[in-house]
């Protein structure tokens, strides 16, 4: 697999483990670095062994320290007009496979929005979030102020983003930002114990599922159990569906097809 200098790729056993390795900058995104990214998703979501993502920072120190701050000094208002971070993270929380962000260290800025945009986030003893970007005279501005206050509600989100305060693993499990907190060295233990749920599922049924979460979350509760009730139509039309119920009644574990 083709290897970039920031982002490294490896794919196993059904995880693709996207790894961020700028570990002098403490991993911080530079514009290199996003394309990698997003180069990245698009060869994972095309590769059909691939059910998981997960997302994770080189080096112990850093998940990601947020955009580049050498970079952000030089943008004009108009560059903050492209789909930038922001854009990428859109297609991170749309990408049809499941994503985990692991974090070990600090996840600041663009880095906790990078975490924000993925389905499931755990955190070590070592995790650090926060979104300082007012301490720059900017504001997260990579889904932060919206991702933030839905995962931990308006008042914890703007706590943190108006302080700037840092938390720690274990209190962002507290609050609901991480699912998942674990000591540094059970955090391969934790991932594949999740992962290894997730696999045993059919793509199918975990697409329509998390773009059902998804996209439902901010409509009317109407629309959204009637986009509900779509996804679960074209699930009964599934292969899959008929060898997870049979597999069910023969006793024996299901093997979706992926149709
Ligand atoms: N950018 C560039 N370099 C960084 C960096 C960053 N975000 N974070 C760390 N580094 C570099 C440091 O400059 C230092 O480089 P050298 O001096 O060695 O050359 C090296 O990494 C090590 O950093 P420290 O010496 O500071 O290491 P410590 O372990 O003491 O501290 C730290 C680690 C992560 C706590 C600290 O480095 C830190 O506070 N970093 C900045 C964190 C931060 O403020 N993050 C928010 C960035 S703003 C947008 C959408 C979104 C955004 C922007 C635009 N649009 C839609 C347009 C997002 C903005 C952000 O994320």
């Amino acid at each position: 697999m083709e290897q970039s200098n920031y982002v490294e790729a490896v794919i196993e056993s059904g995880i693709y483990w996207l790894t961020l390795n700028r570990i002098e900058a403490r991993n911080a995104l530079d514009s290199n670095m996003l394309d990698e990214i997003e180069r990245a998703f698009g060869e994972a979501e095309k590769n059909q062994d691939v059910k998981v993502i997960v997302v994770q920072g080189a080096g112990g120190k850093s998940f990601a320290a947020g955009a580049d701050i050498k970079q952000l000094n030089a943008k004009k208002p108009l560059e903050a007009l492209v789909p930038g971070m922001q854009g990428l993270y859109r297609r991170v929380e749309n990408c049809n496979k499941v994503t985990i962000a692991a974090v070990d260290g600090y996840a600041l800025g663009g880095g906790c929005e990078l975490a924000l945009a993925c389905d499931i986030r755990m955190a070590t003893n070592h995790a650090k979030f926060g979104l300082p970007e007012l301490n720059l005279g900017i504001i997260p501005g990579a889904g932060g102020t919206q991702r933030l206050s839905r995962v931990i509600g308006k008042g914890r989100a703007l706590d943190m983003i108006l302080t700037g305060k840092i938390i720690d693993g274990e209190e962002a499990e507290r609050i609901g930002l991480v699912t998942y907190y674990v000591q540094r060295e059970k955090l391969k233990d934790k991932i594949d114990e999740v992962s290894g749920h997730i696999l045993k599922k059919g793509p199918i049924a975990i697409q329509l599922a998390k773009h059902a979460v998804n996209k439902g979350y901010d409509l009317d509760i109407e629309t959204a159990l009637w986009i509900e009730k779509l996804s679960q139509a074209v699930a009964f039309g599934t292969d899959d569906k008929q060898e997870g119920t049979a597999a069910f009644i023969e006793k024996r574990q299901a093997e979706f097809q992926n149709k």
